[in-house]
């Protein structure tokens, strides 16, 4: 007897939600995304045909639903407040000085959390199930959203846990990751369509949207801060109850923290400033709250704000400032960059005077000239960029000038060329333009391709003017002689630089792979590549549909590999590297397979033997995963010096957790 229509809907629904926490939660996905359309596609056709079997939690109810006129009004039952401001350290030990003298107590317990930059939002749970979600809007009456809400991710339809209180409200922040908010851009970018300003505008646009569909259609994610109505029991501290809400499936923050006194407040916001570059997402500031709900109640609030929490803000991440010029850089490719001169601004915590505006298109789009008021955004790692032109100098003012595009390639002469389909003018000059060699030498050299210490942009700069350098290859053939001349060299400096040279002759395939620097083939892609083909001579070889059978590669992947490889002198320059001595142990440990195979680990912390990347490259090896987040399905992790929440989490969740000495030990054993 075959499975019947109810077995294999609870089936597939189980599934389905399994693979969406391993993607969206670990970061790991379990199977190809092809695999998770097609049972998703045979859930909608089983609903389809017995409609009675559709549940409101089902996953195929977060595609979105027919478009709104309008949103409705929805009265929040208890008003969703703001938050009180400290600019400084000063700021905040009044708050804390105020706080404890109200409470009558020498020390306060605050519980830490990052103030994520996005759009609040409140999400009502009755009797388990998302009924109704809504925007803060003027903190007494928000939208309702809840279609919207329905499609993010990481939202729960139904809680999970014999504890839900039956009716709860829960209020967090909805966000786009920032690497997601990248790709998003990126792809609007190529394909001319409009692209957004920062995440957070992304966030708010994309909960706005009558068509839920669209929504759906974007990378939103939720995480849970704090509680409105509840009717039912829950924890009688902020920590406890966002713990039992995390508990209930509810997404909340891994760098939260509980800590004693404002000494210690200050040390939590001085290391997440450490850390804000590197987060997923955008924040601007912490949240310290009073701990207990007592002690909470017995501060109360003054206006529309909690006298029991304060969020102490981060340095800007837009500002504006003057398009002074622009000079237009090119990259590795040929790709010719404009860059804008700035008038030099204090944004993201550093002074920034130059900015990418990308290629013509995007100068269109923003209708810059030199001589505007433009917004400057700096958050992450990423490049600064120019968001907007808050003010122009009036069209007919002589201070405002168009910015024309070169004709030409601004360094060797050659011609600039446009790609049908492309919004990129690249110079055709090839390795014989000097800034394009030299770029691809930077990308070679960089720590995470071929990793060679010392050769920076300076010493490349002089290389290459000089001619001592005209191929890649050329690098290691370099000598003390004619380092020890150059400028700022000696020879204790140039022994050092070829002593580097020679220890990066050996390296790994995947950073071989890398190194060389072929179209959109990132770290992740070359990894990819190095364990599907396990050899380059097997990878150069490759037809365009083998290649776009490996993870992480589609079409336009695969034709820039296939064009690389056939192109005759990126043969010869492969061969020039390998005669000169470059190498690499040959792969034999794919994903999967190996003594970790199985495991998920997690690397926090400073290491101090190797950085982060390269110990996450070492477990991968031997077979793990590797996953940025810590949840209960990690198996270990791996900690150094200065890991916090990711530490604390896994000790909640009662995940093993190794420090460095411990792994090398184990490392030895198994490699
Ligand atoms: N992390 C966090 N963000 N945030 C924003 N907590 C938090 N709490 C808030 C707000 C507005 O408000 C409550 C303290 C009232």
């Amino acid at each position: 007897m075959g499975t019947s229509p109810d077995e294999e809907v609870l089936t597939l629904r189980a599934q389905l939600q399994r693979w969406a926490a391993a993607y969206f939660e670990l970061d790991a996905p379990v199977v190809p995304d092809a695999d998770y359309d097609q049972a998703m596609r045979r859930l909608e056709t089983l609903e389809r045909e017995f409609p009675n079997l559709v549940t409101s939690d089902s996953p195929t109810q977060r595609v979105g639903s027919a478009p709104l006129s309008e949103f409705e009004s929805v009265e929040h039952r208890l008003p969703m407040l703001s938050l009180d401001n400290a600019f400084s350290a000063e700021d905040l030990r009044d708050f804390d000085r105020r706080v404890t003298e109200r409470l009558g107590l020498l020390e306060v317990t605050y519980c830490c959390e990052p103030k994520l930059d996005g759009v609040a939002v409140s999400i009502v749970y009755e009797s388990g199930l998302l009924v109704l979600a809504a925007t803060r809007g003027d903190g007494a009456t928000g939208e309702n959203i809840t279609s919207n809400v329905r499609t993010i991710r990481n939202v729960p339809l139904a809680l999970k846990g014999d504890h839900v209180p039956p009716y709860l409200e829960v209020r967090g922040e909805v966000v786009i990751p920032r690497n997601a908010f990248e790709r998003m851009n990126a792809q609007a970018r190529d394909a001319g369509e409009k692209v957004f300003v920062n995440p957070r505008n992304a966030a708010a646009g994309s909960l706005r949207q009558l068509d839920s569909r669209i929504t759906a259609k974007r990378p939103l994610a939720f995480t849970a801060y704090s509680v409105g109505v509840v009717e039912g029991e829950l924890p009688a501290s902020h920590d406890a109850i966002l713990q039992a809400l995390g508990d209930f499936g509810l997404p909340i923050s891994d760098y939260m923290e509980t800590v004693e006194g404002v000494d210690a407040c200050e040390r939590y916001y001085q290391s997440l400033a450490a850390q804000r570059d590197g987060l997923p997402f955008d924040i601007d500031g912490i949240v310290f709250k009073v701990n207990g709900l007592q002690e909470q109640e017995r501060l109360g609030f003054v206006s529309r704000a909690p006298r029991w929490a304060i969020a102490r803000k981060f340095p800007a991440q837009e500002v504006s400032t003057q398009l002074l010029g622009v000079d237009f850089q090119v990259g590795r490719t040929g790709a010719i960059t404009p860059v804008a001169r700035l008038e030099p601004v204090f944004v993201g915590g550093v002074t920034v005077s130059n900015a990418t505006l990308h290629n013509a298109d995007e100068i269109a789009r923003l209708g810059v000239q030199v001589g505007d008021t433009v917004v400057v955004r700096r958050a992450g790692d990423v490049i600064p960029q120019i968001v907007s032109v808050t003010e122009s100098v009036g069209s007919s003012s002589a201070a405002r000038r168009a910015i024309e595009f070169p004709v030409r390639c601004p360094d060797c002469g050659s011609n600039v060329h446009r790609v049908e389909g492309e919004a990129v003018m690249r110079c055709v000059g090839g390795m014989s333009c000097a800034a394009q060699l030299k770029a691809v030498i930077r990308h070679f050299a960089s720590r995470k391709a071929m990793d060679i210490e010392g050769l920076g942009d300076k010493l490349i700069d002089q290389l290459v003017d000089d001619a001592l350098v005209t191929s890649v290859a050329d690098v290691f053939r370099l000598t003390k002689e004619q380092l020890a001349v150059l400028e700022r060299m000696g020879d204790k400096s140039s022994e050092n630089v070829l002593a580097s040279i020679d220890k990066a002759k050996t390296t790994s395939l995947p950073r071989f792979i890398y190194a060389l620097g072929i179209r959109e083939v990132g770290e992740a892609t070359a990894r990819a590549l190095a364990q599907h083909f396990l050899s380059l001579d097997e990878l150069l070889a490759a037809p365009a549909d083998v290649l776009e059978g490996v993870d992480d590669v589609g079409p336009v992947v695969a034709r820039h590999i296939s064009e690389f490889a056939h192109d005759e002198r990126n043969r010869q320059s492969i061969s020039d590297l390998l005669s000169s001595g470059v190498n690499w142990p040959s792969v034999s440990v794919v994903s999967g397979e190996g003594p970790l195979a199985g495991t998920t680990w997690v690397v926090t912390g400073k290491l101090e033997s190797m950085g982060r990347d390269d110990a996450e490259q070492r477990l991968r090896a031997l077979g793990a995963k590797t996953a940025s987040s810590v949840s209960a399905k990690t198996s270990t992790v791996l900690a150094g010096p200065g890991a916090g929440s990711k530490r604390k989490k896994a000790e909640s969740l009662g995940i093993s957790i190794m420090d460095e000495s411990e792994w090398l030990v184990m490392l030895r054993e198994m490699e």
